[in-house]
């Protein structure tokens, strides 16, 4: 019987694959192209192995369903998935391994991944999610409004955690540690925890709910110790640099009885990947692993309001697949970040609805009158578009907005 990855038109019991759509650049034809992927990725190599049998080549080997234009797609055969040991490394190896390296694929990008739900239950998925993050902070339905400390690195605990407390004053709901911040010398995780706890409690006691994300993004084998000190000194929120630390890092905490509070989840290093539109994977793709993994909140993107690139369909994808039907795993927060600021936030909000959490960092910390009162301004214009009211109109009654729009607009 002949050995051929094309299957084209073959309908894939979407119970039985796991479907990768890619968009390829290369001097070869589309279906050849997709034939090295599939081969590459499952029982092939650049020349027939004489040690591959029929049998081997019939039951794991993938197929290639599509090749049109720019698109292939293919199912990798879920046995190719199977056993205990392996997870998300494993799927990645095959879905987005060696096939990036070809040098008979000039590019190659991974634009879209369906999971069978054999595979998804094996999965924690997010604990808490969208609607347990608006129920921790009470905030049913308005866009949760956040920032992060800024400068990045530097602030002592105390004045640390006094931006916290300022920002809550200022009715934020949410603050985080930046990206590059863990437990560097002049800011100690245990420390900083301590201080931002006392903080969040003080602003409880004045009637306001906040949370405050700790980054704990280091070493696998140390995270969940790094939860612990955490959580032990009263986090409320913990964040993990996922591309950083690796999905493995987020399953360990999502699955950790011991962790029962929500995990944000920052992207960095996402833009190596994800940026360019000929060679990588986009971002819908981690961003679903992200919610099998467990994350309760993901940075996704600020649909080109703020400062980083973006692609916005890719964007509304990502949102798609945060807040879609995901085989019963629960609603992922999407975070808009990036260059916001209360300014801004009528754009966002005209793209991304209602269910997001805005953070500024810049965008509170540079307000001319200082953060308790950016974090008004970010509030006011949240509330303003909430109402129907212009920011513009709705400055008139709040100064500390009128005054990030005379800086920033
Ligand atoms: C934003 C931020 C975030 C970016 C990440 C920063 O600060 O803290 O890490 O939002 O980008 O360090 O730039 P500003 P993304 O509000 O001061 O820009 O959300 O696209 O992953
Ligand atoms: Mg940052």
């Amino acid at each position: 019987m002949s050995m051929d990855y094309l299957a084209l038109d073959e309908e894939l019991d979407p119970e039985e694959y796991v479907i990768c759509e890619y968009t390829v650049k290369s001097d070869l034809d589309i279906k050849t192209a997709g034939v090295r992927i599939a081969e590459e990725e499952s029982t092939g190599t650049w020349t027939h192995p004489t040690t591959l049998s029929d049998d081997i080549f019939q039951r794991y080997g993938a197929k290639v369903t599509e090749a049109k234009n720019d698109k292939v797609r293919i199912g990798y055969p879920v046995i190719d998935f199977s056993g205990d040991i392996g997870g998300i490394p494993q799927i990645l190896s095959i879905i987005a391994g060696n096939l990036f390296g070809l040098d008979s694929l000039e590019g190659v990008r991974l634009v879209n991944l369906e999971m069978p739900s054999k595979l998804v239950k094996n999965y924690p998925g997010p604990r808490f999610g969208l609607e347990g993050l608006r129920t921790i902070l009470n905030r049913p339905k308005k866009p949760l409004v956040g920032t992060i400390v800024k400068p990045k690195i530097g602030l002592p605990p105390k004045e640390f955690a006094d931006y916290v407390y300022q920002a809550g004053k200022g009715g934020l709901t949410n603050s985080k540690d930046d990206e590059t911040l863990v437990d560097q010398d002049f800011c100690p995780l245990e420390d900083r925890v301590n201080c931002v706890s006392e903080k969040l409690d003080l602003l409880q006691e004045e009637g306001h709910q906040m949370i405050h994300a700790h980054n704990i993004s280091t070493n696998a084998h140390e995270i969940l110790d790094a939860a612990d000190i955490a959580l032990e000194n009263g986090a409320r929120q913990l964040m993990v640099d996922v591309l950083t630390v690796g999905f493995p890092g987020l399953q360990a905490l999502a699955e950790d009885p011991s962790v029962d509070v929500p995990i944000h989840v920052h992207r960095a290093m996402h833009g190596a990947i994800t940026k360019n539109p000929d060679h990588g994977i986009s971002m819908p793709v981690i961003a679903k692993l992200v919610r099998m993994a467990g994350g309760d909140a993901l940075h996704t993107g600020t649909y080109g309001a703020g400062k980083m690139h973006a692609d916005i369909s890719e964007e509304l994808f990502s949102k798609e697949v945060l807040l879609g039907e995901e085989h019963d795993l629960k609603k992922v927060m999407p975070v808009s970040s990036g260059g916001l600021h209360p300014g801004l936030v009528q754009e966002l909000m005209d793209v991304s609805g209602k269910d997001v959490q805005i953070q500024a960092g810049g965008g509170v910390s540079g307000h001319p009158d200082g953060v308790m009162a950016g974090a008004k301004a970010l509030t006011q214009a949240v509330d303003a578009v909430c109402s129907g009211i212009g920011l513009r109109e709705y400055a008139k009654e709040h100064t500390e907005l009128k005054k990030a729009l005379d800086k920033w607009m």
